[in-house]
């Protein structure tokens, strides 16, 4: 222990915080890692574009083009990140061996170099459905209107499943399964109803084909529009937030997914007092659901807050952002590292005494406090935080990261 920590252990205990206890609940903290900010959404099945009305912009030299590359450069981020994470899947990175699979085809073995992968580094695999890049979903996947379209995606959605449970039993770790469509409208449509009747019954033939609650967590993620889809999203807040209390399931609040001025901050409690779990998809929407890396911003420590306060363990905590314009292997590093920071604030906060100046409703007090915590000195805490776990604390990490453009990543042309 350095003498900056230890002169920052006094000066949090000064208002009764325990920096040790802090280090220790931040590092039991797993996060879901997306894999899809290594290939801007791309996969392994050849698309040609990303569709679904969300957008990867820039043009950075060095994208992973095969598993191979994806799992180096996953490797490379994981070592620069302090605690134990998780790994998230689309169904479109499949590994075939010899023949392909259409997406309502896919099969366990198909993600068993994946499993391999995870096993070797004790990582937990969660997995998401994909509902877009693909012809049959030009239109619109578990809400069409076409009968074979859509029986082709609830087959989809029943075989992601399956490979969720197979993550689960392989890894003896839950594995979450979010299921996002894109389907919508660009003008107002006519009929609401329909689509979304379709999507209910779409739903319930995915989940009835019975799998281990204990096992597979399934989510639903809302999205209040997409590109193309900007008057009327089938899958939005209301539609799933009643669905998941009815049927069981768990929202997933993407917080690039609701108006600019909504939080999803203030969601999380109000989720957490009708549903024992609740989860996230955290990102940085700048003006729309732009899928910026996660900075320590406000919104960032926000969200970081509820959930401490939820108690970590009611809150399935993922990443999502995909960022084409850095070097992204240092997005992976700057995004997770930035939501550890905004928990680690949190744990650092005196939320006991924070609770009780409001309920005595001595309401200076409380921002007084508040203002003064946000200069005490978190980051001496951060880099004891990281050297226990092995991590480079400051910003050196990046030498590492430009050292590996330079050897791996700059020959990808
Ligand atoms: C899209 C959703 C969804 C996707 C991923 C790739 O708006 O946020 O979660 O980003 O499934
Ligand atoms: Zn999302």
């Amino acid at each position: 222990m350095g003498e900056r920590y230890d002169a920052a252990k006094e000066i949090y205990k000064k208002v009764g915080v325990d920096t040790d206890a802090a280090i220790k609940a931040l590092a039991g903290v797993s996060i879901s890692i997306h894999c899809w900010q290594g290939d801007d959404v791309g996969g392994f099945e050849g698309a040609k574009a990303l569709s679904g009305g969300i957008q990867t912009t820039g043009n950075y030299p060095g994208k992973a083009r095969n598993p191979d590359e994806l799992m180096a450069d996953i490797d490379k981020a994981l070592s620069l990140l302090p605690g134990k994470h998780r790994l998230n899947l689309h169904a479109s990175y499949a590994i075939f061996e010899d023949e392909i699979a259409d997406r309502d085809a896919l099969l366990p073995k198909h993600f068993k170099k994946w499993v391999d992968y995870a096993k070797e580094r004790g990582l937990g695999l969660d997995f998401n459905p994909t509902y877009f890049s693909h012809d049959k979903a030009d239109n619109a996947t578990l809400s069409s209107e076409d009968e074979e379209i859509r029986a082709f995606w609830i087959r989809h959605g029943q075989a992601s499943l399956r490979i969720a449970e197979y993550f689960a039993n392989e890894l003896g770790t839950p594995s979450t399964l979010d299921i996002w469509i894109p389907d919508g409208w660009k003008e107002t449509p006519a009929d609401r109803t329909g689509p979304r009747a379709r999507l209910k019954d779409s739903l319930d033939q995915i989940i009835g084909i019975g799998y281990d609650k204990s096992k597979v967590y399934v989510t639903v993620e809302s999205k209040v529009f997409g590109i193309g889809m900007e008057s009327c999203t089938v899958g939005s807040h209301e539609f799933y937030m009643n669905y998941a209390a009815k049927n069981g399931i768990y929202c997933l609040l993407d917080n690039g997914h609701y108006h600019p001025t909504e939080r999803v901050g203030d969601k999380i409690p109000s989720m957490l007092l009708f549903s024992d779990k609740v989860a996230l998809h955290v990102t940085r929407a700048v003006r729309w659901d732009s899928d910026h890396v996660i900075l320590l911003d406000d919104e960032t420590k926000d969200i970081a807050n509820e959930i401490v306060l939820a108690g970590l363990d009611k809150v399935i905590l993922a990443t999502d952002f995909f960022d084409a314009s850095i070097n992204r292997i240092a997005a992976w590093v700057v995004g997770v590292r930035s939501l550890q920071k905004a928990l680690l604030l949190a744990l650092l906060s005196p939320q006991e005494q924070l609770k009780k100046l409001q309920d005595e409703r001595r309401l200076t007090e409380l921002m007084v406090l508040r203002e003064e915590l946000k200069t005490f000195p978190v980051g001496d805490v951060w880099s004891e935080f990281c050297e226990s776990q092995g991590v480079i604390p400051g910003f050196e990490w990046f030498s590492a990261v430009e050292e590996y453009e330079k050897e791996h990543l700059s020959l990808r042309k």
